[in-house]
């Protein structure tokens, strides 16, 4: 009888299909976009409670209320990353400046060059769900998604895009980029939720 042999056995389970990373990859779909602090708005608009457009300049953002979550990243194509710190604004930071109508259910997060996710509102109000601006106390890099990135640690990291410049209150579910182009409308990685031929009767509008 052994010693419990590595410290694998000590940490906790990766979802079914992944397995761990070394290094910290880069995995996007088109460029990297250019950050130019004049012309970088965030902006929340859709079904907001006022009305009203609510837009920070990158300074006005940076100054928001910073907070660090810690949480793996689970990338479709297989590999996780395991307990990454992140530092950021919380997600419901944003919908308590700038709150949503009481009809909205998902939101969708836009990011540079069209690129976007839709979440649940439920995934959004998660209290690890985070705009990230650092990791492990670090701001990001531009190929890792600076000035600020969305993360949402208990999905599939597509639904976390990089560059992030604003979010949509939506009073229906609408599918993102990846959404639309055969990944699953939920991608929760433990139940496995990766390709959109998966989907369950109510996981997300017809394709
Ligand atoms: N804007 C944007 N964000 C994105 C993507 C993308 O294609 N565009 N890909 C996602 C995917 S599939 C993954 S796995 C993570 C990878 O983040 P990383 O490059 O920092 O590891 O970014 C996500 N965010
Ligand atoms: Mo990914």
């Amino acid at each position: 009888m052994g010693q419990p042999d590595s410290e694998e056995t000590e940490r906790s389970p990766l979802p079914p299909g992944q397995r761990q990373q070394r290094g910290w990859p880069v995995t996007h779909y088109g460029p990297v976009p250019k950050f130019r602090v004049e012309r970088w708005e965030f902006r929340v608009f859709g079904a907001t409670a006022d009305g009203g457009k609510h837009c920070w300049t990158h300074e006005d953002f940076s100054a928001l209320p910073y907070e660090t979550v810690v949480g793996d990243l689970h990338c479709v194509s297989k590999f996780s990353m395991r307990d990454v710190e992140w530092g950021g604004v919380p997600a419901r930071t944003i919908l308590e400046l700038a709150p949503p109508a009481d009809e909205v259910s998902h939101v969708m997060v836009w990011a540079e060059y069209g690129f976007s996710s839709n979440l649940r509102l439920a995934d959004f109000t998660d209290s690890r769900t985070l705009f990230a601006t650092h990791r492990a106390g670090e701001l990001l890099t531009a190929e890792h998604g600076f000035p600020v990135r969305l993360v949402v640690p208990h999905l599939y990291a597509w639904k976390g895009p990089k560059w992030v410049r604003g979010v949509e209150y939506m009073t229906a579910d609408r599918r993102g980029f990846w959404e639309e182009r055969g990944y699953h409308n939920l991608g929760d990685p433990w139940r496995e939720q990766r390709y959109s031929y998966q989907e369950q009767p109510g996981d997300g509008p017809e394709l």
